[in-house]
């Protein structure tokens, strides 16, 4: 069992950086506020450039010996990560509903994906197997996979404990060491999560957790010559930023840029099955999911009924503050409401159909009412824009082609789901979606932790989750043997 050891209540959370709790070197610190009431939840320390350079600088020097440690050992490390988070598995969830808003049930759930994916990863790192190479008689070729080394991770606030434990897990097990900027708006449970790395025995430097502002921590860490390798999550415009700094050094990337996926429902679809799924898609997270199910194509047979069912499933959701544990948590911040309210308007303009919310709710946290809006065509914004809240937008088909042609007709591709009792019909538009995973009657799959997310098209680009993660966070080296036989020697 790991033991976890009490850190003494700290008036500011701190930087962590090479195994330490310690303040930013300005000593400036930034407010992190709770989206359920707007009031300010934890003071913390924003790292500055300097501070993220002495993290890297951690790293660098902790990494060969981590990468050198049997590759059992370092999984054991990620292992007992796992016991540990699931023994404050309490604690986590309660901050990370607080810190994102979202409800309970679906932090205590979030929890419990991030303590698997560390599970997933360290029984993995030591099976990170090379490949052999068939040449001829006398030339033998091989290959190892090798960590990159420094790897850096900037995440967002919808699902801290999940990203990271997806992104630290498989960087960590492949030998790599990390430094990982958590948002602003949500750092909370990424700072606890390194206090169980290093009381599990992850070494001092081999995890850095550096909270801080976009355009500063963010920035200095996308743009540095000292990270071999950047994971980022999070929106198009900063995704943009951030691959154009990390193209000065010529550093790879694995960019997750969200979507705006599509549950496709053909007419012979079993709609109590459906409904609930699709309502939770839309819902989860208030909608500020990357993969959240945000459009729905419903063959026209079906339209009418699955209406009926939609507005009735989303009508009977509770909204409220995430700690009361209500269907759907507000919004993270007054600009993201204010962002999702302009969308609904947007719909409105368009001349799409209202047929349930469009309104915000009163109070002081970030709340905004779970919205469908029916009629909308792929011409609309509402039908091609990421809005990043619960706004669903429907539109009719009248065939499978139509299906697929409606799906692919956004710049994303980072899920679809499809929803019949024909497996002749869900293969056909599984091989034919642009989409980085399809669900076939089902939408998610409990967190995915073995299967790999990443997205086509602007969607972004490498992948996360399952063992292709560890692609991302290692290098091949290919090596070639050339021997001679008795005759020649
Ligand atoms: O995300 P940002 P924001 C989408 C979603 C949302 C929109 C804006 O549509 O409405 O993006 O959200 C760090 N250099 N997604 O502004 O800016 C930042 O501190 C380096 C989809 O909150 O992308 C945070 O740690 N880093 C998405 C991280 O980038 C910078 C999840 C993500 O923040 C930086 C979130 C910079 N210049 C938003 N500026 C998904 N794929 O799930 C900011 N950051």
């Amino acid at each position: 069992m790991s033991s976890i050891t009490a850190e003494p209540a700290q008036a500011v959370r701190e930087l962590f950086i090479d195994g330490e709790f310690v303040a930013a070197d300005t000593g400036e610190t930034f407010i992190d506020v709770d989206p359920s009431t707007g009031q300010a939840l934890a003071e913390v320390s924003a790292a500055q450039p300097s501070d993220i350079a002495r993290a890297l600088r951690a790293a660098r020097s902790a990494q060969p010996a981590w990468a050198a440690r049997p590759p059992r050992e370092r999984g054991q490390v990620l292992l007992r990560t796992a016991e540990g988070i699931r023994a404050l598995a309490e604690e986590l969830a309660e901050t990370e509903s607080a810190d994102t808003g979202k409800p309970l049930a679906q932090a205590k759930a979030d929890v419990a994906i991030a303590a698997d994916y560390f599970e997933f990863y360290g029984g993995y790192a030591d099976k990170i197997y090379g490949d052999t190479i068939p040449l001829d008689g006398n030339n033998f070729a091989f290959t190892f996979r090798e960590p990159v080394g420094v790897t850096g991770h900037i995440i967002p606030w919808n699902y801290p404990m999940q990203i990271s434990g997806r992104t630290l897990g498989a960087s960590l097990a492949a030998g790599n060491a990390c430094v990982l900027k958590p948002a602003e708006e949500a750092p909370l449970t990424t700072l606890t999560l390194a206090r169980i790395l290093r009381d599990a025995g992850a070494p001092p430097g081999v995890v850095n957790v550096v909270p801080g502002l976009g355009a500063s921590a963010g920035a200095a860490l996308a743009s540095s010559d000292e990270v071999d390798h950047i994971s980022f999550t999070g929106g198009i415009e900063t995704g943009r930023k951030v691959m154009a700094a990390a193209a000065e050094n010529l550093k790879p990337l694995t960019m997750e840029l969200g979507g705006k996926s599509p549950s496709i429902v053909l007419d012979d679809a079993d709609l109590a099955r459906a409904v609930p799924v699709i309502t939770k898609a839309l819902v989860q997270n208030c909608g500020q999911t990357c993969s959240a199910g945000s459009r729905l194509i419903v063959q026209r047979s079906r339209h009418e009924e699955m209406l009926e069912r939609l507005t009735e499933s989303v009508g009977a959701l509770r909204v409220g503050p995430g700690l009361e544990d209500p269907d759907m948590g507000p919004l993270i911040t007054p600009p993201q409401r204010e962002r999702v309210m302009g969308y609904i308007e947007v719909g409105k303009e368009e001349g799409a159909d209202l047929v349930a919310g469009g309104g915000s709710l009163d109070g002081s946290g970030n709340f905004v009412e779970p919205t469908v809006f029916d009629g909308v065509t792929t011409d609309m914004r509402l039908a091609n824009e990421e809005v990043f809240g619960p706004v669903l937008a429907v539109l009719t088909v009248d065939d499978d082609a139509e299906a697929l042609r409606v799906a692919d007709s956004t710049d994303f591709g980072l899920i679809s789901a499809v929803w019949t009792r024909d497996v002749d019909r869900a293969m056909w538009l599984a091989r034919h979606l642009q989409s980085g995973q399809v669900y076939i009657n089902s939408y998610g799959a409990g967190g995915g932790v073995p299967l790999p997310f990443g997205g086509y098209k602007r969607s972004g680009f490498g992948r996360e989750k399952g063992l292709e993660a560890i692609n991302e966070f290692t290098q091949v080296k290919t090596v070639a043997l050339s021997v001679t036989t008795p005759d020649e020697r």
